[in-house]
């Protein structure tokens, strides 16, 4: 029989990765989908199949992790050998506005979980993975970051998914359950939700680019982040409840790269050499130069003269917002994934320049259509030839 899963989260980023992964290897997937006004499957629309349709590899239900009464019966109606508990308020800053909801959906979600396992007499059948996360080293007590480093979060977001880590690993002690914790760094894709740094700053590249947008109000531009690909982090999450035993597993790249760094690097991407000035809140990012060659390539020729003229005249397109700086920072994360890749096999197909390759091109595909709406048609330019 098809083994059958279901994916908390599944409508998000890691989600929607996992979901086409686990059907391509002929799993059942069920997910679970908040209500919204609008609709917010976009990104596993790809993956639905008619309700009609008589075998169906993907079902959604509706959800909540803050309700649990909803999350038992989904769990005995769905009968999964596998729960991947992805479903969350992922975004750190957002937390310090909203702790308490935060608390509830990232921390005693997971608790509603385990128990409701645990409850239905499904201890045997299913395992159980938590997304668990590198904000736990927080202010970090070692570098790099392994299993056994301390913990020490620095968001509510973080304190929230502590308790989640520590009560996977209690119900595994306690009553014997296959439950597991991924310790996953940073992991970004075109499809990373847009206010992520890594999204923001490919987005803003492509708009920029475009003449769509003139400056990126940016943050703290000096932390530091062990930035991988979301397609090779969703297959560690696969691999972790394959194994016999459960276990806790840091997945990371192993190396971390400043937020600069990353725009710089992005920028290079489509041809545009550029560089910081100043400090603080005054520092600014300038372009300098540009690969013209490149630049028609990656964007298109109908916009090097735009851009020509942009960094002739006012070349600046970074500064910086306080509002974007968080209460308590996480200053450097750098994971030693040593473990998973002996135990695992796991390794990362994409470095950060494979991933930025591709969100740039994504989002430069993106925002040339949004372009193209706004310039009325074809009339000027020929995007997709
Ligand atoms: P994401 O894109 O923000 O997706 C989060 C998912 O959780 C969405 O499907 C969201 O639904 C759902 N969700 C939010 N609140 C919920 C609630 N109360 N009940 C049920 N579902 C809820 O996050 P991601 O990047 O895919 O990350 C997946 C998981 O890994 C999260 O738990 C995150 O904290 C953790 N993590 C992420 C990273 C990373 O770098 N991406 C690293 C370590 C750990 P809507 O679509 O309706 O909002
Ligand atoms: O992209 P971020 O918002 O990701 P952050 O805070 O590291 O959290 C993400 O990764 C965690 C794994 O470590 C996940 F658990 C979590 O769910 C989420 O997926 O910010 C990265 C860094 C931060 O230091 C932030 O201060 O970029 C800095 N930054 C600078 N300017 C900015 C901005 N971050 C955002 N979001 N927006 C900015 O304008």
């Amino acid at each position: 029989m098809a083994r059958s899963a279901l994916i908390t989260g599944i409508t998000g980023q890691d989600g929607a990765y996992l979901a086409e992964f686990l059907i391509k290897k002929g799993y059942t997937v069920h997910g679970i989908k908040r209500r919204s006004s609008l609709l917010n499957t976009d990104r596993i629309d790809h993956l639905y199949q008619d309700p009609h349709v008589e075998k169906r590899n993907l079902i959604l239900h509706y959800g909540d992790l803050s309700d649990s009464m909803n999350v038992t019966r989904i769990i005995q109606e769905s009968q999964p050998d596998e729960i991947y508990n992805l479903g969350a308020m992922s975004h750190v800053k957002v937390s310090f506005d909203i702790p308490e909801y935060t608390a509830n959906t990232d921390g005693i979600g997971t608790l509603r979980i385990l128990e409701a396992v645990r409850l239905l007499g499904m201890i045997s059948k299913t395992r159980i993975y938590q997304a668990s996360t590198s904000e736990l080293y927080g202010l970090v007590q070692e570098i790099p970051q392994t299993e056994k480093t301390s913990f020490y979060p620095r968001s509510p977001y973080a304190v929230a998914k502590l308790y989640s880590y520590w009560i996977t690993v209690n119900y595994r002690e306690a009553y014997g359950l296959h439950a597991s914790n991924g310790i996953l760094f940073n992991h970004e894709s075109p499809i990373r939700g847009e206010t992520f740094v890594s999204r923001k700053i490919t987005r803003a590249l492509a708009r920029i680019a475009l003449g769509m947008q003139d400056i990126l109000y940016m943050g703290n531009l000096s932390s530091r982040r062990d930035w991988g690909h979301a397609k090779d982090y969703i297959k560690a999450m696969y691999l972790i409840l394959q194994q016999d035993k459960p276990d806790d597993y840091v997945i990371a790249t192993g190396i971390s790269t400043e937020v600069r760094e990353f725009i710089r690097n992005a920028f290079a991407f489509i041809g545009v050499d550029i560089a910081f000035f100043g400090e603080n809140l005054e520092e600014t990012g300038v372009m300098k130069a540009v690969d013209e060659n490149l630049f028609c390539e990656k964007v298109g020729e109908a916009h090097l003269s735009d851009i020509k003229n942009r960094m002739k005249n006012n070349p600046v397109f970074v500064k910086v917002d306080p509002v974007y700086f968080r209460p308590t920072e996480v200053d450097f994360l750098l994971g030693d994934s040593s473990k998973a890749r002996k135990i695992l096999g796991w390794s990362p197909e994409y470095d950060l320049d494979g991933l930025i390759a591709d969100m740039v091109t994504s989002d430069m595909i993106l925002m040339k259509k949004e372009h193209y709406i706004k310039e009325g048609g074809y009339k000027t330019l020929n995007y997709f030839e």
